[in-house]
Order: structure tokens, then C-alpha cells, then sequence
């Protein structure tokens, strides 16, 4: 899916701003017109989450549906246009009326997802949009939902959380990034997909078009820029739809994380004299692959150094804020960081190009959090698919993007389906159908300590990804045996699989301001001396690739006597102010620099 874009052929129309609330509690908002319309209970900002914007209404831990509406006009200019209406995301799942008139669904969170809403559209008139907005997660859904009863059956009622959730971040409601409309030719291209490979200097770049039409005598155009210079071009007839070719680039730049370099490539449909649809975009050139216990960037080895993060922040909850996602890329550069994991959930689009920009290597995730394969059916294997292949569509081109995260955590509270032959067929599914989508980046899988190194779901992943709290949940307080035990662990792993090793979350909740002269959980030392011998451990071994710290900043949780309010396991505050950790982070990761 295109990201966005105004050019001399096409408009986009923000929607953002302030929009008017309905709560459905009963859920008869349907059943009294309010897709029609409706009289409004508070204003609420798109984008941003209902919750702590609106917890004076109740909001804080509301599960269900809230209507949305705003009015708008479309230029008039854009009459002969297509429309298509686009939402960056809504979690986690909505239902839109254009004009009394239901203009389609879409099931799923975190991900974009556009209608075309062209027939449904008045140019001369004032049009009204209706969203039902509906938060409630059940066994099927990505991520999966959990009940009271759940944690009753399982004997887990210390376990249970409010509102219940089976992961450690808060479910936040609402249209949480932008929407837009899209105003393009009737002739447009729909997609483009880049897949580039390097030999010796030289640049290889693959792509594809996909438009919507061939109309006869149409061409597209292709140029190449690197730093606003044409490099290359081409120039087909669009006899069907969907368009490939090859561009070499010789003298390449590659992308890397100390030098992200950057291509433009400009597509254009052109009918005899006229322009008909234009898209530019950003893209690197770059390869990677495993090999061995290896990864390689442009055939050189890579070492992660980063952090498992979190989309949340006071008042706005999950909802786009530029200046955060600005200000979290400095703070990452500034300690020296050279990756992410999108744990646990498919981020903003932004975030991504932040990443290309700035030259990090993201671990993008799908939101399979913690399946517990007790409730996981053949609906739940179709959502799965299905958000993986949104979330390839939408971050395929991205040059930072160098793995995609099929889940995380499957089976976390140890349940033996976890690791039934119902698990492996399921695996090996979803495994199969990334493959399909998209053969050029490796797959993992995160694991926790719950099944350890018999977790069967480390047989689906290429690089082994382990979440890890020996001196945290296990041998709390101990962090010499801590050190010990992960080290035999790791040790393990790489013997049964043979595969690169990522420590993909280790960490300790750390209250800023508490300090002891011993080790002592919950101080600021204990985070940095628990974080420093895991660095110690991992870095001793040959065959890692890296280490993720759990978490970059602290984050809003589910109610559970485990948390105080939030997660506090980051090594920046949930304001971006640094823990004693942050300073000793940085001074390993940046040794040679500093
Ligand atoms: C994990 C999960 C992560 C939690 C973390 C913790 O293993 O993957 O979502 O937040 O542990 O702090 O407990």
C-alpha cells in the first residue's frame, strides 16, 4: 500500500482534528440511527486514543464501541477524481458510513487499510463520515482477546489484569493515526514493490508497478535520483496492468546505518501529451542475509544494539505524534542504538521512514502477541495471515526493515498445545505464507523463558530471538546466576539450531530516584548492573547478533499488582528522561566513539 502523497497529479485532504464522540455501551448505536448522525457526547482528537484524553468520561478502561463523526468538503476542483479514504490505523476494528451510506470495514489494528468512497462523495455539499470505532479483542483476533473465565480455567486468576488483557501494554481505543482522503487520476498506480540486491559497486534494483488500468497509448515512466541528479531511466507502454524491470546502478551508494543513502525513484503514467498519475518515493539499496551465525549488511556483519519499544505517551496513548517519534530517533542516536524491534505491533508509517532516514535496522512485528494455542482456531490463523499481509504490503520498500516478527511469546503461560503438532502445522503456515510475500528478509520469532529451549516455535524463525529475565522474574536479585544461566542457555540454543542468536529482551524495572550500595531490585544501579552483565554475556558469545534491551522508555500497562501504573523496565522514562542505565548504555555502545 502507497503511503500518502500530494504531487501535481495527486491531493490529500487531512481529516485530522477535532472530531465528536458518541459511547455505545449497550451496543445499540446501529439499532437508533447513529450512522446517520448523532447527537455527540465530548469532542475527541483524531488522531489519539480515547482513553486518558477522555477518562473524566469514563474512558480510561472502556472496551467496546464509540461512534465517531466529522463533516468535510472536497475541492471542487477534484470532482473528476477517485477518492479513497484512508485510515493509518484504528484499533481495533471499524465500520464506515460515508453519507448515511456504509462505505466498508476493516478488522485489525495497527495498520492502514483505504476505501473508495468515490461514489459516495458530494463535491458541491457538505459530507458527513461515521466510524464505529469497536476496542473488544477476542480469541481470534490479533492480538488475541482474554476473559475473566480464561484466567479461571488456567487457574490464573493472579494473573488477571483490568481491563484483561493477555499482553503487557495497554490496549488503547481509538482512530489512533491519521485519516486522509486520497484524490487521484481514474488511471493510478496502486503499488510499487522494490526488491534491490548488490554485487561488488554495483546497485540492482527490481520492480514492479501495479496499476489499475492499461489504457491503450499510456506509458510509464521511470527515473532514478540520487541526490536530486538523474541516475538512470526507462520508459514502457503499460500493455497490462502490472509492469517489472531491472535498473543497474553502477558506483552504488548503499544503504547502512552509518551512511543511510537514499534513491528517489519518480513513476509516472503518461497518456500521449498528459500526465496522468505521479508517485515518488524514497528508497535504499542494500542486502541482507544470514549467513552462517551471521547477518550481513552489504555482505558485512552487523551487531544490534537497541531496544524492544513501545508506541505510548500521556494523554495521546497510542495515538501519531511526530515530535515523539523525532525526539525517541535522537535519544536512540544519542545512546548509541543502531536498531529496534516494532514490539509488539506494526508501528507508525513515519516511524518507519524515520528509520530509513536515520539508518536504523528494524525487526518489524505483527501484533501475534502471546497466542495461547488452547483458543487459537482456523479464524485466528486467517487474521494472523491476513495482518502479515498487511503489514508486508505496507513496509515492504523500506530499506530499515531487515526481518519480519511473525509474534511474540507464543504459549506464555506454558500451555503444552503451545507445543502440539496443532502449533507446528500453524507455524509452518504462517511461516510459508511470509515466504510468499516476501523471500528476501529472514523470519523470527521471540521466545520466552516459559517453554525455553523447548519452545518448538524457535524451529520456524531463521535468526533465534529469546526474551530473557533471569535476574528478574527468574533468580530475582541474583544477577551473578543470572549471568550463568543465560549464558548456558544461549549456549544451548545455538547447539540444538545452529542459527544466529538475538537476545531480543532482557531488562529490570528501575523507579527513578531509588538507589542502594548493594544490588537491590528496583534501583536505578540494579537496572545497569543486570543490563551490563547481559552485555557481558552476550558479546562473549561468537554466534549473537545482537541485544535488544526491554524497554527503551517506560509504558502504560493493563491494572496488575506486578505494575505501578506503568512498566518501568525502560531505561528512559516514559517522559524520554534517562535512567542511570541510559549513561551507562551509552558509554558501551559508543566506546569507540566517545
Ligand atoms: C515479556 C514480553 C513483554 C513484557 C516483558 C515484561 O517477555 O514480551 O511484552 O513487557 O516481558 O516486562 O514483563
Amino acid at each position: 500500500m502507497l503511503y500518502p502523497q500530494t504531487n501535481g497529479s495527486r491531493t490529500v485532504l487531512d481529516l485530522c482534528g477535532l472530531w465528536e464522540i458518541k459511547i455505545d455501551a449497550d451496543n445499540s448505536g446501529k439499532e437508533k440511527g447513529w450512522n446517520k448522525g448523532f447527537s455527540a457526547d465530548s469532542q475527541i482528537g483524531v488522531p489519539g486514543s480515547w482513553n486518558e484524553q477522555l477518562s473524566e468520561l469514563g474512558l480510561m478502561n472502556y472496551t467496546g464501541k464509540i461512534w465517531y463523526q466529522c463533516h468535510f468538503k472536497i475541492p471542487f476542483l477534484l470532482s473528476e477524481q477517485k477518492k479513497y479514504l484512508r485510515f493509518g490505523s484504528v484499533d481495533f476494528s471499524a465500520k464506515v458510513w460515508v453519507n448515511g451510506t456504509f462505505a466498508g470495514e476493516h478488522h485489525g489494528g495497527y495498520l492502514p487499510f483505504e476505501l473508495d468512497i468515490t461514489n459516495l462523495i458530494k463535491t458541491e455539499a457538505d459530507n458527513l463520515l461515521i466510524v464505529c470505532v469497536d476496542n473488544t479483542l477476542t480469541h481470534h483476533t490479533i492480538p488475541q482477546g482474554i476473559n475473566e473465565n480464561d484466567y479461571t480455567q488456567f487457574e490464573k486468576q493472579r494473573e488477571q489484569t483490568y481491563p484483561c488483557t493477555v499482553f503487557d501494554f495497554f490496549a488503547y481505543g481509538g482512530i489512533n493515526r491519521p485519516v486522509q482522503i486520497v484524490s487521484v487520476s481514474d488511471c493510478h498506480i496502486v503499488d510499487i514493490i522494490i526488491h534491490t540486491s548488490i554485487k561488488g559497486k554495483n546497485g540492482f534494483v527490481k520492480y514492479e508497478v501495479k496499476c489499475n488500468q492499461s489504457p491503450d497509448g499510456a506509458t510509464l515512466k521511470i527515473k532514478l535520483y540520487f541526490k536530486g541528479q538523474e541516475i538512470v531511466g526507462t520508459e514502457q507502454r503499460l500493455k497490462d496492468k502490472n509492469l517489472s524491470g531491472e535498473l543497474n546502478i553502477p558506483n552504488c551508494n548503499f544503504w547502512c546505518c552509518e551512511n543511510p543513502h537514499l534513491y528517489q525513484m519518480a513513476f509516472e503514467i503518461n497518456n500521449e501529451e498528459n500526465i496522468i498519475d505521479q508517485y515518488q518515493m524514497d528508497f535504499g539499496i542494500r542486502e541482507i542475509i544470514i549467513k552462517g551465525s551471521q547477518l550481513l549488511l552489504n555482505n558485512k556483519a552487523v551487531f544490534l544494539k537497541g531496544f524492544g519499544k513501545h508506541e505510548d505517551f500521556p494523554v495521546i496513548g497510542k495515538g501519531l505524534s511526530i515530535p515523539l517519534i523525532v525526539k525517541d530517533f535522537q535519544l536512540m542516536k544519542w545512546i548509541g542504538a543502531n536498531s529496534f524491534r516494532t514490539s509488539h505491533y506494526p508501528y507508525a508509517e513515519e516511524v518507519m521512514q524515520m528509520a530509513d532516514k536515520m539508518g536504523f535496522l528494524v525487526i518489524d512485528e505483527v501484533p501475534a502477541v502471546s497466542l495461547n494455542f488452547k483458543y487459537v482456531t482456523q479464524l485466528t490463523l486467517e487474521n494472523h495471515k491476513n495482518a502479515l499481509t498487511e503489514l508486508i504490503n505496507r513496509d515492504k520498500n523500506h530499506p530499515s526493515v531487515i526481518c519480519w516478527s511473525i509474534g511474540n511469546e507464543p504459549g506464555i503461560w506454558g500451555e503444552e498445545e503451545a507445543n502440539s503438532e496443532k502449533a507446528e502445522n500453524y507455524w509452518q503456515e504462517i511461516r510459508d505464507h511470509v515466504l510468499e510475500l516476501d523471500n528476501t528478509r529472514p523470519i523470527t520469532l521471540p521466545t520466552s523463558s516459559k517453554l525455553g529451549i523447548k519452545d518448538i516455535s524457535l524451529k520456524y524463525s531463521d535468526i533465534l530471538s529469546v526474551n530473557r529475565y533471569w535476574g528478574w522474574y527468574e533468580v530475582p536479585g541474583d544477577i551473578k546466576r543470572a549471568g550463568e544461566i543465560i549464558k548456558a542457555e544461549l549456549e544451548n540454543i545455538f547447539l540444538i539450531y545452529k542459527k544466529p542468536v538475538l537476545i531480543t529482551e532482557f531488562g529490570a524495572d528501575a523507579l527513578e530516584g531509588q538507589h542502594e550500595t548493594y544490588p537491590q531490585m528496583f534501583t536505578e544501579e540494579y537496572q545497569t548492573m543486570l543490563i551490563e552483565k547481559y552485555f557481558e554475556v552476550i558479546e562473549s558469545l561468537p554466534f549473537t547478533i545482537g541485544e535488544h534491551i526491554w524497554n527503551f522508555a517506560d509504558f502504560r500497562t493493563s491494572q496488575h499488582h506486578r505494575r505501578i501504573i506503568l512498566n518501568k523496565k525502560g531505561v528512559f522514562n516514559r517522559q524520554r528522561q534517562p535512567k542511570a542505565a541510559a549513561f551507562a548504555i551509552r558509554k558501551h555502545w559508543l566506546k569507540d566513539v566517545l
